[in-house]
């Protein structure tokens, strides 16, 4: 395979010569915002919403994005493209750009705009069959005053922390809880459980980054006659819950069968994942902005 071509403002570079400044702010504060996304079958799953939340995050933080949505857009189709990405990972991250040592953001001239097209595998593909086991960590979720989780910022410390808390304690994910102690979601998924036949999400503003594939597994369930309730939850809800699985664009959907020690239901995969994740997969392969030359 030819050698991966990555976009920075405006040009293609090698892997080897796709490079940012050490005083981009991005490196020096994590300031800046980012997306995840995928592609399935040569189309890239959900662009539309993905860039809007880029461009909301952006709006947030006061970052200007130097290029318009539909510009932002065939970026990230074009970076497929020529990668020949057709099932892959894209990360596109907005960094406030080259500035001074020193906080101060005005001082960044411009924005810059990197795109990597390539593929990721977040969990050991044997736990997507028999479920995660998970805790609840110490570590809380940003206060939303202090900087909102619905801002996909480059600053991950908080997440980073609670992934080191659930690694350490020998699990591969961690539940977030805010600083009222209800449950907010995971490092880097959305969570759902199953309880008394409803499907229940915390709502975006207990804490967590409102999830373009949890928005989808929300549609999905309800086309299937399923109720679903974004509904402050604790943990008592989750111990007691029939089944839990998580969301995002790098897990996808996995289930989880094991929170703190306590079996969730029977401590296995569960109907209802099965039923959702079975539709996800299928709306894979319809969704999407086609990419040229892969799409079928
Ligand atoms: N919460 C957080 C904190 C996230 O970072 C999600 C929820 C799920 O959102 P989406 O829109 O993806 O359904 C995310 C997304 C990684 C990785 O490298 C993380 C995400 C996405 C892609 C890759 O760990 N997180």
């Amino acid at each position: 395979m030819s050698e991966q071509l990555i976009y920075i403002d405006g040009e293609f570079f090698t892997k080897s010569e796709a490079k940012v400044s050490v005083f981009d702010h991005g490196f020096l504060y994590g300031d800046g915002v980012f997306e995840g996304i995928r592609a399935y079958h040569g189309k890239v799953f959900k662009l539309e919403p993905h860039i809007e939340r880029l461009y909301d995050s952006a709006k947030a933080i006061g970052l200007v994005i130097p290029v318009t949505k539909a510009e932002m857009s065939a970026i990230v189709v074009e970076s497929c493209r020529r990668n020949s990405i057709a099932n892959g990972y894209i990360r596109l991250v907005v960094s406030r750009g080259v500035g001074d040592l020193g906080l101060n953001p005005y001082l960044c001239k411009k924005a810059s705009i990197v795109c990597i097209a390539a593929t990721i595998q977040l969990y050991p593909q044997e736990l997507y069959q028999v479920g995660l086991d998970i805790v609840t960590v110490a570590t809380p979720r940003n206060h939303p005053e202090a900087l909102n989780p619905r801002i996909k910022s480059l600053n991950y410390m908080n997440n980073i922390m609670a992934k080191m808390e659930a690694i350490r304690a020998g699990v591969q994910e961690a539940v977030m809880l805010n600083l009222q102690g209800y449950v907010a979601e995971c490092t880097g998924d959305n969570l759902f459980i199953l309880r008394n036949g409803k499907l229940v999400t915390p709502p975006a503003t207990e804490g967590a980054l409102e999830g373009i594939t949890r928005n989808a597994v929300i549609d999905l369930a309800r086309k299937k006659g399923i109720e679903v309730r974004e509904e402050r939850m604790s943990r008592f809800d989750i111990y007691t819950s029939q089944e839990m699985f998580l969301t995002g664009t790098g897990a996808e959907l996995i289930p989880v069968v094991k929170v703190d020690g306590r079996a969730i239901g029977e401590g296995s995969v569960g109907p209802v994942f099965k039923g959702l994740l079975a539709d996800f997969q299928q709306l894979t392969r319809v969704d999407g902005a086609p990419i040229p030359g892969l799409s079928a």
